[in-house]
């Protein structure tokens, strides 16, 4: 199984401030020169980097330190030391940038490309020359350079698709995201075959673009973590719209629905504000005449049956998906 880590946390450092230097000129045949030393370079920055190559968090290692260079010491003859080398931290697109005490978010990191500096490196400490003055004509001090200090970050991945696939372990959602879009996630008439979030990608005739996430199934008790559950939900946070997926000749359709749905309500209450609608799959499994009796069960407008196995319906689908992204 792929390693998909969509939390962690990480320390980072900026580097220290160079020392300033302590040094005298000295030169042939000069029995003493004045003061010379360079100042310290910089420590370098810490800056976290959305990367749009990067789709999870799993090349972060927990709890290990990740630090941006020292600045160099200043040396003699007024030479400035070397700026530490800054360090960026690459992170899917989707992240959440957190305080690892307090919790509060610190950033989202939802462009490509986003840049934050997390952690500003210390500056150089002066060398002595900076110190001579008409009074003081031979400091024998220089600064150290200003330290930094660790600080602990944590890293919360919320992928970014604009419809999201919800459903009992089994309903289908994989099966469906294999039909519209070019993913290919794992299928098998086994709960819990998905194991990690996939994203799929379907492109329109008129050049639209929808990212679809399939999640691993909800069960009851989701948001208390029971199942894969309560890892994932959070996956869905950002979704413009979500399909709610039910195995038609399941045991009880409404049942199951209002399940699902309290279990995203238990979550976050926004969740089930969103636009929706509800699939019935598997309709290949039944007749005609049986399919339309088991809708009725559900007293709801938004309902298309379905077979994501055979492609019953999926044009009617695709046109719900256009509408719902209005
Ligand atoms: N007959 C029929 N079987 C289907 C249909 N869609 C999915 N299946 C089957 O149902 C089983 C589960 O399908 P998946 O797509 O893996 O279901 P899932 O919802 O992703 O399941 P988890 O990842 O375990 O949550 C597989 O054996 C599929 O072949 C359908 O439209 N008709
Ligand atoms: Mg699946």
């Amino acid at each position: 199984m792929p390693k998909f880590t969509d939390s962690t946390d990480i320390r980072i450092k900026a580097g220290n401030g160079g020392r300033g230097a302590v040094s005298f000129h000295r030169e042939k045949f000069i029995a003493w020169g004045g003061p010379d030393g360079g100042d310290g370079g910089k420590g370098g920055d810490v800056y976290i980097e959305a990367d749009p190559r990067l789709h999870n968090l799993s090349h972060l290692f927990k709890d290990r330190l990740y630090r941006a260079e020292n600045g160099h010491a200043g040396m003699g003859n007024n030479r400035h030391g070397k700026n530490g080398a800054d360090l960026t931290v690459g992170v899917p697109p989707g992240t959440q940038v957190l305080d690892c005490n307090t919790g509060e978010i610190i950033a989202d990191m939802v462009q490509q490309g986003a840049r934050l500096l997390i952690a500003e490196g210390g500056i150089g400490g002066k060398g002595n020359a900076f110190f001579k003055s008409a009074t003081h004509q031979t400091p024998r001090f220089a600064q150290t350079g200003i330290p930094t200090e660790e600080r602990k970050i944590t890293l919360n991945l919320k992928l970014i698709a604009d419809i999201g696939l919800v459903g009992l372990p089994n309903a289908g959602k994989s099966t469906l995201l294999a039909a519209i879009t070019n993913a290919r996630p794992k299928i098998a008439d086994y709960p819990f075959t998905t194991l990690i979030p996939n994203l799929g990608v379907i492109e329109r005739s008129d050049g639209s673009v929808y990212k679809i996430a399939d999640i691993p199934g909800i069960i009851e008790g989701a948001h208390r973590g029971q199942g894969l559950g309560l890892s994932f939900l959070q996956h869905i946070e950002r979704v413009r719209a979500i399909l709610f997926i039910l195995d038609i000749t399941g045991d009880d359709l409404e049942y199951t629905l209002n399940l699902l749905r309290s279990e995203l309500d238990s979550y976050n209450t926004e969740l089930t504000s969103k636009p929706s609608h509800i699939l019935l799959n598997k309709i290949d499994l039944l007749g005609e005449e049986e399919v339309w009796e088991r809708r009725k069960l559900l007293a709801e407008e938004n309902v298309l049956p379905i077979s994501a196995a055979r492609g019953d319906n999926i044009l009617e689908l695709l046109e719900i998906l256009d509408s719902l992204m209005e």
